[in-house]
């Protein structure tokens, strides 16, 4: 499915003549696109992003977070100097002032500024970007850890309730409706077999024993912009998500990609490898933003967090290719189970690896 962001331009304030718009990015759930206008002599760029209702039930309660969010993270950039038209996502809004616009078949809409100079990649290039990524990953959680005014929306509830997750897929492979199950045996007994380590955050986190926190919750390496000229992680974007969760998930979510050598749907697992200097590198960044505001329970969890979370992104990949690939865009057959492949591998790698991972936590938390 795709939807022509040219019908909904004239929605927007958006000065200029249109040059030309065209498909960005390889997200999985929603579709951005990036124009170009013209005025005089300058060029401005805006992205365009049509916002999967059927993912995200509200997308005005989404666009009421993130307006609340970019709001108050441009007030704390320009606090200490920043520039906050680069180092966070601005708003364009629709001609009726709204953060968002609603097109008369019910489908939603939003614009952006085009970050300039800048650019995300799908896969770690170079080892300096996964430290300042995961940096930007640490410094927006800590920016956001007195954010006013209430709880913000959770735009898809439970999103990171692990054992939900295995729960849903259990009854997925129930009833294992396009009868794909016996093809994928080795993959579904390796979740099934980490039944037990699925409740583990989400019942600290509802004992009290882990706080609640403004999170990103979708931390891929491609939502931070990487600054051409300096390669530091100038703006985390993607911000759907951003709702009360656990650093937990930020942390983990983050090694998936960060600490791997291959994209996350490569067909040649021989190429996918858990990397160890990348993970450190990973773990130094984060924490040299975020070593002053965790407690002792977050920091010794960092590690496990990491398998957690990669298992938890293996058992909606695979819960998607049973379902008949019903949730994830898909651009080829097979593709959810190539990623559900590349998960398992990184977590099996990950727990060979769980001696070190702590090894390097516990040196830069402290
Ligand atoms: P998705 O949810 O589909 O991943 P993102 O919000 O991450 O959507 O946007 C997809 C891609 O578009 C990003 O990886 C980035 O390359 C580009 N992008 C998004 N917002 C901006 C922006 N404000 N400026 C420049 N590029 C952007
Ligand atoms: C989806 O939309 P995108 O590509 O940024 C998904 C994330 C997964 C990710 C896996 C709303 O993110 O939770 O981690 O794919 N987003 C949603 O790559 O489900
Ligand atoms: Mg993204």
């Amino acid at each position: 499915m795709s939807h022509d962001p040219k019908l909904i331009l004239s929605n927007f304030q958006l000065e200029g003549r249109l040059i030309e718009v065209k498909a960005n990015g390889s997200g999985h759930i929603n579709e951005t696109y990036v124009s170009r206008f013209q005025t005089g002599k300058q060029e401005q760029r805006y992205i365009h992003q049509w916002i999967n209702h059927h993912v995200f039930k509200e997308p005005p309660k989404v666009m009421e977070n993130i307006e609340r969010v970019t709001c108050y993270l441009q007030e704390k950039i320009a606090e200490a100097g920043g520039d906050p038209t680069r180092e966070t996502l601005t708003i364009v809004p629709a001609v009726d002032g709204c953060s968002y616009y609603q097109t008369p078949q019910g489908d939603y809409w939003r614009t952006y500024t085009c970050i300039e100079g800048a650019r995300t990649y799908d896969q770690v290039e170079e080892l300096r970007h996964v430290y300042n990524a995961s940096r930007a990953f640490g410094n927006f959680q800590k920016l956001l850890s007195d954010l006013p005014g209430g709880r913000l929306h959770e735009t898809i509830p439970d999103f990171h309730h692990t054992r939900k997750r295995f729960e849903t897929f259990e009854r997925i492979l129930e009833a294992d409706r396009c009868q794909r199950a016996a093809g994928v045996k080795a993959e579904i007994d390796f979740i099934l077999e980490r039944q037990e380590q699925t409740g583990k955050v989400v019942d600290l986190l509802a004992q009290g024993m882990l706080p609640e926190r403004v999170t990103h919750n979708d931390t891929k390496l491609n939502n931070v912009m990487i600054d051409a000229q300096s390669g530091e992680g100038i703006c985390v974007i993607d911000l759907d998500t951003v709702m009360p969760g656990s650093v937990l998930y930020d942390f983990g979510d983050s090694v998936r990609i960060g600490a791997s050598s291959a994209a996350e749907d490569e067909r040649d697992l021989s190429k996918v490898c858990f990397n160890i200097e990348m993970f450190e590198m990973l773990a130094r960044g984060y924490l040299d933003s975020a070593r002053e505001f965790l407690t002792p329970l977050e920091l010794e969890l960092l590690p496990f967090s990491a398998r957690l979370i990669t298992l938890e992104q293996a058992i909606r990949f695979l819960g998607d290719y049973l379902n008949g690939d019903v949730y994830y865009k898909t651009h080829r057959p097979g593709h959810n189970l190539d990623r559900a492949r590349t998960q398992i591998k990184m977590v099996a790698e990950m727990e060979a690896n769980s001696d070190q991972m702590e090894a390097i936590t516990h040196r830069y938390g402290s």
